[in-house]
């Protein structure tokens, strides 16, 4: 599935360090997230099914129902990358978003992620160190919904914790949804609020001793957030061929046309030129600071403390609590000078309705006095 053109991650790798993941091959996790409906499980199943050779044979095997994902779903399968074997586990998660209480939608995804540092953690300290079960997340791609607006509160929210703890790689879902031009400004205004907010996303290293490598880099970041096309079907463009596509009155949006989409780019970063990357950054960033965030508020060996007692939730609580009072304050003052306004607007209209009674009694008068003088000349 390689083309030439594109680089090989696995080949650019110094010797040493190609012969050994060669070997051995990668495992390599992949987690989606975001709100209910815009494509998740859709993505994996298109993911595989571009991805997995004799698809058809393993459909029943990998193909996710797509109904609404009610609970954390993980799927793994074996890809085979230019005689080098990948171990692929996809996780799928609810989406949030559709419930009054939107916090308690995204905690367990968060709970997930640090529980999978925190079980190898555990493992590594065991004595014996045999084959450990990792589950650890080395790419979590963050759904979009395609408002051509902006990121919500919600999604700003959810994606500053996510990459306190992930690689997370934000995705504009549904890019057929909008035009290509909205698309681009679309792509622009979350950059900025992504820089805005200090949301450290997943970048591609730019490895400035490899000129080829380093412009694909930068051709990478430039279309950052990737926009997706999700599809489990294949149908037929005006010009005969079969593709992975969605059908229009106008035409075909094509899951692998990088005029119409950048899953092929998405794609080329997660299992092909990024993902040892990946794999590395998750274990000296994020398992790192994991560790050591839980070696500074524990002994060795003892047990995580329960979820309540656990100081980085109270400092969330807190945190919570103090942008509450924060905002009604802010709301008290709206109020106040909202307030303030309408008593302005009550003496201007109170001063107008005096004017007006003066003139309407200047006026009677100059009636009155008029009536006189007609009565006046009327008895002459
Ligand atoms: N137009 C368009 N529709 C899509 C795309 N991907 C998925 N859909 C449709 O969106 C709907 C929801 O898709 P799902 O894959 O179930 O969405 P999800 O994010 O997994 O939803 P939850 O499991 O509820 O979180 C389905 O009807 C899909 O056919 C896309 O790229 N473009
Ligand atoms: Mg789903």
């Amino acid at each position: 599935m390689a083309d030439s053109a594109s680089p090989i991650g696995i080949a650019n790798l110094p010797n040493q360090r190609h012969k050994i993941v060669a070997k051995r091959g990668a495992a390599f996790t992949i987690m989606v997230a975001g709100e209910s409906g815009l494509g998740k499980t859709t993505f994996i199943n298109t993911l595989f099914s571009t991805t997995i050779k004799n698809y058809a044979d393993h459909r029943r095997r990998h193909q996710k129902q797509i109904d609404k994902t009610v609970e954390i779903e993980i799927t793994k399968a074996e890809l085979e990358e230019k005689f080098f074997k990948v171990r692929l586990t996809v996780i799928d998660t609810p989406g949030f978003g559709d419930y009054v209480n939107n916090r308690d939608s995204w905690q367990p995804i968060i709970e997930f992620l640090d529980d999978q540092h925190e079980s190898y953690m555990l493992q590594e300290q065991q004595p014996r160190r045999g084959e450990r079960i990792d589950l650890r997340v080395h790419a979590c791609l963050y759904f979009i919904r395609p408002t051509g607006h902006g990121l919500k509160p919600l999604d700003i929210e959810v994606m500053k914790r996510l990459s306190s703890r992930v690689n997370l790689i934000p995705v504009i879902a549904k890019a057929d949804t909008l035009s290509p031009n909205d698309l681009l400004k679309f792509k622009s205004r979350i950059r900025n609020i992504i820089q805005a907010q200090g949301i450290k996303i997943y970048s591609p290293p730019l490895e400035e001793d490899d000129e080829s490598a380093l412009r694909h880099a930068q051709s990478l970041i430039t279309s950052m957030p990737f926009a997706v096309i999700g599809s489990e079907k294949d149908v037929t463009t005006p010009d005969g061929r079969s593709v992975k596509g969605r059908q229009y009155a106008w035409g075909v949006a094509e899951v692998e046309n990088e005029e119409h989409c950048d899953f092929k780019k998405l794609r080329a970063v997660l299992i092909r030129a990024h993902m040892l990357d990946l794999i590395h950054t998750t274990e000296e960033n994020h398992y790192e600071a994991y560790r050591a965030q839980q070696m500074e508020t524990r002994k060795f060996g003892e047990a995580r403390p329960r979820k309540l007692d656990n100081p980085k939730f109270k400092e969330e609580e807190e945190a919570l609590r103090k942008r509450f009072t924060e905002q009604v304050k802010v709301e008290e003052q709206r109020f106040r000078a909202w307030e303030q306004k309408l008593i302005a607007e009550r003496d201007r209209l109170n001063k107008d309705l005096e004017t007006s009674h003066a003139t309407i009694k200047q006026l009677e008068t100059e009636i009155e006095g008029m009536q006189g003088s007609v009565a006046r000349s009327g008895r002459r």
